[in-house]
Order: structure tokens, then sequence, then C-alpha cells
């Protein structure tokens, strides 16, 4: 069976940029049902992934019922993208294990990756071990980790930890602007994508088909969308969503990855 990483490795290699749609668990912004729904629309308008994650969730049991809510409905790879260690789920297919690498409390670079790591051998979950790094304004994720933002007008800065994080072995860099804030700068996109060997995962802000063609051009691997997904996708049916997703597609058909399997 393919795992998940070598489902991504080749699919961003053949088909360009992919898209990944967050769902947020927390019982407070829609039930399981309601996510299962998102999720379904997500995959019609062809999101290559459904990541599951917040800062808030604090009880895990509202993961499980989420994912199995959406694994009736939907395909997909469904991957843990986890606000805190209460954010797991045996019932998903991966997880990025994430280092925020640029916080500057350790418990939020390793300590509580080492408290949840017996829980996630347990799940039997496929590790896709992940830098993630904050770039102002950082939003509630950049405020909850403490994180030492990132300058937007410094690339080099971010690109100097991006490329840390793929000496160290990574095999994803995530560079998070904060959901719903200001988009990533295309500057630090294009240059991390030039210094490195591993895929880029960006997310924060993306809502039109503009930001998700300036994403591509930049060198994005992958692109995440939460709050669009959150506000738009059950009152469209997911046509707005298939609009910016169909443009990732077509910017991003003629590029030419080679990443290869770590
Ligand atoms: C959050 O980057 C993601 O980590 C998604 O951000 O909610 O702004 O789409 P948005």
């Amino acid at each position: 069976m393919t795992s998940t990483y070598e489902y991504l490795i080749n699919k961003i290699n053949q088909d360009g940029t992919l898209h990944f749609s967050l769902i947020d668990p927390d019982p407070t912004k829609q039930s399981p049902s309601k996510a299962g729904r998102m999720a379904l629309f997500a995959e019609q308008a062809g999101t290559d992934a459904i990541l599951i994650g917040g800062s808030t969730v604090f009880d895990q049991k509202f993961v499980d019922a989420t994912i199995l809510a959406i694994k009736e409905k939907v395909k997909l790879p469904i991957i843990i993208f986890p606000g805190g260690v209460a954010n797991l789920s045996k019932e998903a297919d991966a997880i990025l294990f994430m280092s925020i690498l640029n916080s500057e409390d350790p418990y939020f670079i390793v300590g509580q990756q080492a408290l949840a790591s017996y829980t996630v051998k347990m799940a039997n979950l496929e590790i896709l071990s992940t830098g993630y790094l904050i770039v102002e304004p950082g939003g509630t994720a950049g405020w909850i980790s403490r994180a030492k933002l990132l300058p937007r007008k410094k690339p080099k800065l971010t690109a100097a930890y991006a490329l840390a994080a793929e000496y160290f072995g990574f095999k994803f860099i995530y560079l998070e602007a904060g959901s719903g804030s200001e988009r990533m700068p295309s500057e630090i996109i294009r240059l991390c994508s030039s210094i490195l060997n591993i895929p880029i995962i960006v997310g924060g802000g993306v809502s039109s088909k503009e930001d998700a063609r300036s994403f591509v051009e930049a060198g994005a691997d992958i692109i995440v969308m939460g709050t669009f997904i959150e506000n738009q996708i059950l009152k469209d049916d997911g046509n707005a969503l298939k609009a910016i997703i169909d443009e990732i597609k077509e910017s991003s058909k003629n590029r030419k990855k080679n990443y290869s399997l770590k």
C-alpha cells in the first residue's frame, strides 16, 4: 500500500502544487457531520488531502468524532495538523509531526512532541516530520506557541531556518502566516523554494485565485486553506473552492519538481 508520504511526493512530482483543506475539529465551529459534508465538497472541488487541526482543541474525542465522520464521506488521506497534544487520533492516516522551530519556548520545539510520542506510536500514525516556521503576523498559532515571529521583510531569516530544518532531516517545511492572517510574502516562498530540496507547505490567509497563483509561481508545493473553507464551502457546495483549486492545478501543471523519497 502506498504511504501518505509517497502519495504526496509522487503527486507533487506528477501534477504540480497540491491543495490541502484544513478542518478544525473544535466542536464550537461545527459538528462532526457538518465536517464530513465540508470534506466531501472539498474532495469534489479537487483538494488532495484533508488536514485536521486547530489551536483550541482540548479533547481528543472531538478529533476522533470529526475524523470518523469525514472518513464516511471521503477517500482522501486524512492528516493530523496538531495544535497541541490533545489533537491526536488513531483514526487518521498520518500526522504532521511538527517542531515549531522559531518558538522561544522549548515546550513547542520538542517538549509536547516528546509527551505525545508514545501516544503517536501506539496510534500507528504515519509520521510526516515537518519543520514549522511562523512568519509575521502569525495569528493564534504564533501567539500560543510563543514564536519569535520571522519578519516578513527579511526572507533570508526564514530561509535560513528552513534550510537548517532540511539539514536536520525534516521531510517538509511548513511556512505559516497565521490562520486568517495577511498571507505569506511571495519573496519568502521564492527564496525557500530556490534553496530547499524538500516540499514547502504554505498556509494562512489564502482566499482567492490570485493568492493561490502567486504562491504557485513562488514555488509552493502544497497550499493549505482553512478559514475560506470554513466560511464558504457549505454556502456554495464548494464551487468557489473549486475555482481556486483549478487555478492551482492550471498554473502549476508545467512546473517541474523532482523530489526524491527520503
Ligand atoms: C492555518 O495555514 C493554515 O495553519 C490555514 O490558514 O485559515 O487562513 O486558511 P487559513
